[in-house]
């Protein structure tokens, strides 16, 4: 198959040890460019900030190795009229451009799905799914669409898969340095405070139970290629299920079920804040790009009985 590539590139230096990247052109990345912030994890893998790497150099890399990347959405409920066209509409501008992109969107309504102009080599599908009363079900169930549509569809079309959360908006250049072999976000809120203090799911009962980690990650956006991603869906599905046997719920749901797998499995890639920022923190230095931004919440009005 053309697009199942090498999973990661492997380069020998000089000393004979051997180096893991999820792509050649980790080698130009440069991390000694930002020095307030961890641009490295205890197990090598890169975070990426502003500033430490070359754009055009990433793009033109993932052109040649015929990169191309499956985006999958949920607009479910009062969701859709919210948030879908401001997020289609500004991941148009921002996400991936130059390399083919679709969008799956899942929603309980399709008819209501915008039409957008989308750009060339850009698509998008619109997959109908149940609307569940309870809204914890509605992001849990969505591990269980997303290994289903990789298993079905996506690793016959495409290398690299990301999930969102549909309540955000591009701002920024959200490119291909951003793909790797298992992608995990730095959540805006935590990535600055001490371990102590990330809320992971606390109760032994669970599945996604966990004592320490490496850092607290954001559900609302992770990826990687299909298999890795499929994965990753499929563990934290199957956290969810075994949960509900037991009648157990875990703190915040598939985002705990998620930075437990990273815990177990490392991700290969960490995005910086930069990659989903929330405005009402406040401004920092450490942000030089916005490149996506949490839309306002409106739980109120948005979520079905809680
Ligand atoms: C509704 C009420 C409570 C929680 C989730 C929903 C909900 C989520 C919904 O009614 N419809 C829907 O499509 N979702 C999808 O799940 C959206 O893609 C949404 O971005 C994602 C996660 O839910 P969020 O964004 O409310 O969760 P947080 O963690 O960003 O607050
Ligand atoms: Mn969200």
């Amino acid at each position: 198959m053309a697009l199942e590539l090498i999973p990661m590139e492997k380069c020998t230096l000089e000393s004979g040890k051997m180096l893991f990247l999820d792509h050649i052109v980790d080698v130009t990345l440069d991390l000694q460019s930002r020095l307030n912030v961890q641009t490295c994890t205890i197990w090598n893998a890169p975070i990426i900030w502003d500033g430490m790497f070359d754009a055009a150099l990433y793009d033109e890399a993932h052109k040649r190795k015929n990169s191309s990347v499956a985006l999958t959405v949920f607009a479910v409920g009062k969701y859709l009229d919210a948030y879908l066209e401001t997020f289609l509409h500004s991941s148009e501008q921002h996400f991936m451009l130059g390399l083919p992109v679709t969008y799956y969107i899942f929603t309980d309504t399709p008819k209501k799905v915008p039409v957008i102009s989308l750009g060339p080599n850009r698509s998008l599908k619109v997959m109908e799914v149940a609307s569940h009363s309870r809204w914890q079900d509605i992001s849990m169930t969505r591990m269980k669409s997303i290994s289903n549509i990789i298993e079905t569809e996506i690793r016959h079309k495409f290398s690299h898969v990301f999930c969102f959360d549909v309540d955000q908006e591009f701002t920024g250049r959200f490119g291909s340095e951003a793909l790797g072999e298992s992608v995990a976000l730095l959540h805006a809120y935590y990535y600055r405070l001490p371990k102590s203090m990330y809320t992971y799911d606390r109760n032994p009962n669970s599945k996604a139970y966990m004592e320490t980690g490496d850092f607290y990650y954001h559900a609302a956006v992770f990826g990687g290629r299909w298999k890795r991603v499929k994965a990753i869906a499929d563990a934290c599905y199957q956290g969810i299920v075994e949960d509900k046997k037991n009648n157990v719920e875990a703190l915040w749901h598939d985002e705990s079920h998620l930075n437990k797998y990273f815990w177990r499995n490392k991700p290969t890639r960490l995005l910086s804040p930069e990659y989903c920022w929330d405005d009402s923190i406040g401004h920092t230095s450490d942000i030089r790009v916005k490149r996506l931004i949490w839309a306002p919440k409106d739980y109120k009005n948005l979520r079905p009985n809680v």
